[in-house]
């Protein structure tokens, strides 16, 4: 596998942990970055040996700290809109990934940083971590889909608080309002993003990515046409080894051993 220079990538027996990399920027997101990391997701869909991956920050201050600033200062309107579509373009390779992914965020995360969080299937926070959608304050809006994945994630009263105002909240409150499914200590951040892995890992595989594909088409969906889709996946199922020994197994009183097949 390839050496990357803002991100570090290693295949940790079936579990895809992808870090970050750009320590003297609290791990911001500019152009080099997000093409590398457009790179590595292309290779992580193709390769089935990753059953799950889990994001991350390298250090213990950042997730990220967003897009880099920097480089947006001096883009023009267009400069801008081509910026927001390609970083849209890489966020919604992870939520199309066919692997879980997990977000383990462990410092800062703010504008495209949060943005980058919520395309992840799962959020696991630092008692750290930080989130936030400070825009406004730069006299931008989020250009990597921050405005339509908060509201889908928190409701639109809780989203348009946090949009209009700029705030960074901690990762209680990102708890509390749902933006974060769990909150660990710092140090155990990763062994609980592992664990949260290895636990999705021992399950029918086939039938675990057919859930994330029916909750993320369904959502773009009316409800009607989400449960028909539904029933199309759930038929699917049952021409997969592993609905036979999931079910079998149970009649048995066994533990499933699942081949991912
Ligand atoms: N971009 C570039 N550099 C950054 C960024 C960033 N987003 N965040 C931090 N850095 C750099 C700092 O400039 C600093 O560099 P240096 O040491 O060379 O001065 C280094 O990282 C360390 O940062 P600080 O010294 O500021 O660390 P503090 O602990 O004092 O503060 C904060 C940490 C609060 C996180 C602070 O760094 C901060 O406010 N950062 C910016 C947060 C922010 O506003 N993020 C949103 C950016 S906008 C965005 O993400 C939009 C996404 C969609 C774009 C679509 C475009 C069309």
């Amino acid at each position: 596998m390839k050496e990357y220079t803002n991100l570090l990538f290693k295949d940790d027996a079936g579990i895809g942990v992808l870090t970050l990399h750009r320590p003297q920027a609290l791990n911001a997101l500019n152009y080099d970055l997000l093409k590398e990391l457009d790179e590595v997701l292309a290779h992580i869909a193709q390769d089935a040996a990753i059953k799950v991956v889990i994001i991350t920050g390298s250090g213990d201050k950042a997730f990220a700290a967003g897009a880099d600033i920097a480089e947006m200062q001096p883009l023009s309107a267009l400069g801008g809109r081509s910026w927001g579509r390609f970083g849209q373009a890489v966020f919604n390779k992870i939520e199309n990934l066919p692997q879980p992914v997990i977000a383990a965020v462990n410092g800062f995360a703010l504008g495209g940083g949060c943005e980058l969080a919520m395309a992840c299937d799962l959020r696991l926070a630092s008692e750290k971590a930080k989130f936030g959608q400070p825009e406004v304050t730069l006299g931008i809006v989020p250009g990597f889909a921050g405005t339509q994945r908060l509201p889908r994630l928190v409701g639109k009263g809780r989203a348009k608080e946090l949009l209009f105002t700029g705030d960074i909240i901690d990762a209680q409150e990102a708890y509390r309002i749902g933006l974060v499914n769990k909150v660990t200590a710092p140090e155990e951040l990763m062994t609980t993003a592992r664990a949260l892995a290895e636990k999705i890992m021992s399950r029918a595989e086939v039938a675990v990515q057919l859930c994330k594909t029916a909750v993320n088409k369904g959502l773009d969906m009316d409800l009607a046409s989400g449960v028909a889709y539904e029933a199309e996946v759930f038929g699917l199922c049952f021409a997969t080894a592993d609905q036979k020994e999931g079910m079998t197994a149970f009649i048995e009183k066994r533990k499933a051993d699942f081949s991912g097949k």
